[in-house]
């Protein structure tokens, strides 16, 4: 492949057909529910099922089927599956690993016509829906019953539900409700050979032998694919409040969030790091005012999510003056109304788009116990400025490092943003950034996965037996190996 000169395509693969294409065809009931890109040129319809999010990865695929139920998702993928057809289930393809598009010509499985709210119990705050709704959407849905979705990131008005459990996101609200292992209820997925799993269980407790669910959850749709979903969703917070802060060091950042679990506790909902170039990058690029006057070199957003609007304010501002009476935070703002809470989030939400602004980004996605956790974006500065890569002028490939990322639960991520991709850069970033991570026992995928992205790295954070027993479960879920080829493992 040109995009992929390292990779090969398998040849154990058969190459689609105009008589592969007529079976789905008559199997999803006509044209509107694929592409065909076998028969005729389709190139430009095609474009946004080959290429990620990021416009970095692009496969060539000549063929997308959209089904709408569970059973035909078995059919597909047991027709696949007979015929030796590579597969790449698509969600809403915001993943930044480059796993939900394909490498070569594999068939693009697209959830989104599977996206209906079935059921929700509004007792238990139980959730059943299809894999392909959007976050957002079912965000909304709850709200209007005084729930929310346990999960929030910045691509919700576009990523599926189904994506999210297959990448285990982690997002802005993790340190309050957790992780997706937690918040998955019940499953039906569907494996390689047509099987289709049905734990759609609605219940909290259920031990009745292996919780075979949770091997689906972060496995980028390499097992089988997630047609429906039941989550476990809580009460919406009636009180939110949300505070940008500016600090003088990492430090005083790590003070900080201490301090906000002591004397915040139980309302604390999130707690964010952007250091000072993140922030100016969101302001050259957005033109829009900076939420605090002055420059700092770190900023926090924090979010409190309770009962009582009164007292969780007062709570927030008498946490503000005890932090910045001791020097802790240099100065900080608390919003005052709705629209100032949504658009201090907005602010945070834009970075990652924003670092990819200036003509592309590495991005890296790891987690670093607390105390270590910021060091790496100067050490890769530095080792960048060394090799003669980064500058002010546009002859130098790399622009800057930028951290940023959900510091309550340990995970940064670094930015490096570019002019140009160059693959002198990556020379210097790769393998150090992994083995920077391996030798502070961190992980090098926190919550984006691995993909294409990191599948030749996984050993800096997973040992050989462990990297052995997860080729038997792949093995073992799908021998003819056609789901999502060439990529995680
Ligand atoms: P896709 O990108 O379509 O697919 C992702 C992977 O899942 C692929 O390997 C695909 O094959 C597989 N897949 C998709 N659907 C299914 C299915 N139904 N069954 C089996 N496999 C499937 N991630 C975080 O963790 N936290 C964040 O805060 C965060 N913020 C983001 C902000 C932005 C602006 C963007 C662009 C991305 C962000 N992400 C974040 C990345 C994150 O992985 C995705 O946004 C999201 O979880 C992917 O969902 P998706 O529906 O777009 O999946
Ligand atoms: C976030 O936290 C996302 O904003 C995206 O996980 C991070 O783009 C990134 O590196
Ligand atoms: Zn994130």
């Amino acid at each position: 492949s040109e995009t992929y000169p390292e990779i090969k395509r398998d040849d154990k693969f058969a190459q689609l057909t105009e008589e592969h294409v007529a079976y789905f065809r008559e199997l999803l009931g006509g044209e509107s529910a694929i592409i065909d890109g076998v028969s005729k040129d389709a190139e430009d319809d095609m474009l946004m099922f080959n290429e990620d999010w990021m416009h970095k990865y692009r496969g060539q695929a000549r063929l997308v089927v959209k089904p709408k139920s569970t059973e035909e998702v078995s059919r597909i993928l047991k027709y696949c599956n007979d015929n030796m057809l590579a597969v790449v289930p698509q969600g809403g393809n915001t993943g930044l690993v480059g796993g939900s598009v394909p490498v070569f010509d594999e068939v693009v499985i697209s959830m989104a016509r599977m996206n209906e709210i079935e059921s929700f119990d509004e007792v238990s705050g139980s959730l059943v829906l299809g894999a392909g709704c959007v976050l957002e959407v079912a965000d909304q849905y709850l709200a209007e019953r005084g729930y929310i979705f346990p999960l929030d990131l910045g691509a919700k008005g576009s990523c599926h539900v189904g994506g999210n459990v297959a990448t285990n996101a982690g997002g802005l609200r993790l340190l309050r409700y957790g992780s997706l292992h937690g918040s998955v209820l019940g499953m039906e997925a569907v494996l390689p050979d047509g099987t289709i799993m049905n734990d759609l269980c609605t219940l909290r407790k259920n031990n009745t032998g292996y919780d075979l669910k949770q091997l689906f959850i972060g496995a980028e749709g390499t097992i089988g694919i997630i047609t429906k979903l039941c989550i476990q969703c809580p009460q919406r917070s009636p009180a939110v409040n949300v505070a940008f802060l500016g600090l003088e060091s990492y430090e005083k950042a790590q003070q900080a969030f201490r301090e906000a679990k002591g004397q915040l506790s139980e309302i604390l909902s999130a707690f964010e790091l952007m250091d000072g170039l993140s922030q100016e990058l969101v302001h050259r690029a957005k033109g829009e005012t900076m939420p605090l006057d002055g420059t700092f070199p770190f900023y926090c957003l924090i979010e409190t999510s309770g009962s009582n609007s009164e007292h969780d304010y007062e709570k927030l501002e008498k946490f503000l003056e005890d932090v910045m009476g001791n020097e802790v935070v240099a100065d900080g703002v608390v919003a005052q109304d709705a629209t100032q809470i949504k658009s201090l989030w907005a602010w945070r939400e834009s970075v990652p788009e924003v670092s990819a602004h200036w003509g592309g980004v590495y991005k890296y996605d790891v987690s670093i116990p607390l105390a270590d956790m910021y060091s790496i974006v100067p050490d890769v500065n530095g080792r960048l400025e060394e090799a003669g890569l980064l500058g002010e002028s546009d002859e130098y490939p790399v622009l800057g490092c930028v951290g940023y990322g959900h510091m309550g639960d340990s995970n940064l991520h670094l930015n490096v943003v570019v002019r140009r991709y160059d693959k002198a850069v990556e020379k210097v970033l790769e393998p150090y950034v992994y083995e920077w991570i391996e030798k502070r026992k961190g992980s090098i995928s926190a919550e984006h996965g691995l993909g294409l992205a990191k599948k030749n790295y996984i050993q800096y954070s997973r040992n050989d037996t462990m990297i052995g027993l997860m080729k038997q479960i792949k093995q073992l879920y799908d021998p003819n190996g056609i789901m999502n080829p060439y990529k995680y493992l």
